[in-house]
């Protein structure tokens, strides 16, 4: 493989800082919010940036990654398109969860539904995750699907997952943002309290784990070497 150290540097680089997203939202919900729960309040919407920022960020990543682990290439295609699949799918069983508490939430709270950017890219963007999982299970994994049909779809289903990836992490700002902006006010987001410096370096850490998971995916250098299909 060309390049094997620049790789590893930039794979280790984005797996701490994957772990350190999650440490943050963590550390965010649990000192600075008011914690954990399922009790249709405020600890009930933290669910939300949790599951979002563990399945939709960190989980989706090393998704979009897992082919080209230099180390994974002597395992069947077949294998490691299960893990692919394995990691997207149990990433929608966290966005949904993370999707049921925020409308739990604002339902208790009589907060409106959908009407913020952050809420109408969101939907979009976990629709066509949704449409994107489907579709490639069928086309990829589902055996009898013709080669010729798998090659065109190939650029789609790589395209598509990038922009998704871009499109959560997007979401995500979007969100940060208004959470920020909605929960500090007493000292108000304006006047930069420590909740605020920490949770926009969070924001920060999530844009630089984007870019770092996306310089890996478009190596052409760092492609798992290609094999018969399967
Ligand atoms: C697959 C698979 C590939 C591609 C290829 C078409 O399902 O394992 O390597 O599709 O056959 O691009």
């Amino acid at each position: 493989m060309e390049g094997y150290k620049s790789f590893l540097f930039f794979l280790i680089s984005s797996l701490l800082l994957g772990f350190a997203l999650v440490i943050f939202v963590l550390v965010w919900v649990l000192h600075y919010s008011d914690g954990l729960a399922w009790n249709g309040d405020s600890a009930e919407f933290n669910w939300h940036p949790v599951l979002i920022i563990t399945g939709f960020v960190f989980m989706e990543g090393i998704a979009v990654i897992v082919y080209r682990l230099p180390w994974t290439w002597k395992c069947s295609k077949l294998l490691m398109k299960f893990i692919h699949a394995g990691l997207h799918l149990t990433a929608a069983v966290l966005v949904i969860i993370a999707l049921v508490a925020v409308f739990d939430f604002h339902n208790a709270k009589k907060i409106p539904n959908m009407y913020s950017l952050h809420s109408w890219v969101g939907l979009v963007v976990v629709i066509l995750f949704m449409l994107q999982i489907v579709v490639s299970i069928v086309v990829f994994l589902i055996p009898t699907t013709p080669v010729s049909v798998r090659a065109a779809l190939m650029p789609v289903h790589v395209y598509g997952g990038l922009l998704l990836f871009g499109g959560v992490i997007g979401t995500a700002l979007m969100g940060i943002t208004e959470k920020l902006i909605f929960s500090l006010k007493n000292p108000p987001y304006s006047s930069l309290p420590p909740h605020a410096i920490f949770v926009n370096t969070l924001g920060i850490l999530i844009v630089v784990f984007g870019g770092l998971i996306i310089w890996i995916a478009t190596r052409p250098d760092w492609k798992r070497p290609p094999e018969p299909t399967v």
